[in-house]
């Protein structure tokens, strides 16, 4: 189901949307949003997953999004023996832009056979963390420099070096909350020459930045911390965008 999701979003108009869910956060406040934005059609699936877990009541969270949603579910962990059962699909996300041996290939070492056995589809996506002008998260947890936002060469390189490796997906990550979205130019540079789908997230606030991203050749953007802060405004700039793009 994952890679058909990303099939039809490179097929698309306009990028697809999805609102990264954190297991450590409550979804219940913007869950009816959630259901609304589904229904109309301007969400197209959940990404499931955080770098931390305290969220103790995470199954009735998962049960409660199965329930009420119809959209897939994807899981985006930073670990993946978090992954749930029922999950759609897994993004299994190498951090090719680090070096950091563990986040490249020792957290799936650990997590193949728990895998295999949920037999889940899994799509090998080459993460790359971008300068979203502070410290993300993801760069503190698994102690690797993010790529500087001028050095679209470098950016470039290290997704092709994914694909060359295998990897179906590219994910351009400028940290969750971050200050800057990843720069149009770099998006524009690996969207024009990489034949796979490319993947947007961090610091997505405005119909204008979903815009620009979607022009440059994203194919689907991540939209997490705006949607938990504000899910009626995150809502109304779905439908912005998505109208825009239709108009
Ligand atoms: C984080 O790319 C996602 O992994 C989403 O980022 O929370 O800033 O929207 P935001």
């Amino acid at each position: 189901m994952l890679s058909k999701f990303l099939q039809q979003a490179v097929q698309g108009n306009s990028a697809s949307v999805a609102l990264l869910v954190d297991p450590s956060s409550q979804v219940e406040e913007g869950m009816s949003c959630l259901v609304k934005g589904v229904e109309e059609g301007w969400v197209d699936a959940v990404f499931y997953g955080g770098s931390l877990r305290t969220h103790s009541e995470e199954e009735v969270q998962w049960n409660s999004l199965r329930q009420r949603i119809q959209v897939p579910i994807f899981a985006f962990p930073s670990n993946a023996l978090q992954v749930h059962p029922t999950a759609d699909g897994l993004l299994h996300l190498s951090l090719v832009s680090g070096r950091n041996p563990d986040y490249l290939v020792g957290r799936h070492v650990e997590a193949a056979i728990y895998l295999d056995e949920l037999g889940i589809e899994i799509v090998p996506t080459a993460y790359l963390l971008i300068d979203g002008g502070k410290v993300s998260t993801t760069s503190y947890i698994t102690n690797t420099l993010p790529i500087p936002r001028d050095k679209v060469e470098v950016a470039y390189a290290t997704a092709l070096a994914g694909v060359q490796l295998g990897m179906k997906a590219i994910y351009l990550e400028a940290g969750s909350g971050a200050d800057k979205v990843v720069p149009i130019n770099m998006v524009k540079a690996l969207s024009s020459k990489l034949d796979v789908p490319i993947i947007v997230g961090g610091g997505i606030r405005s119909a204008e930045q979903m815009q620009a991203l979607s022009q440059a050749g994203a194919d689907v953007l991540v939209i997490g911390n705006a949607f938990e802060e504000n899910p009626f405004q995150v809502i109304d700039d779905l439908r912005t965008f998505k109208c825009a793009v239709k108009a």
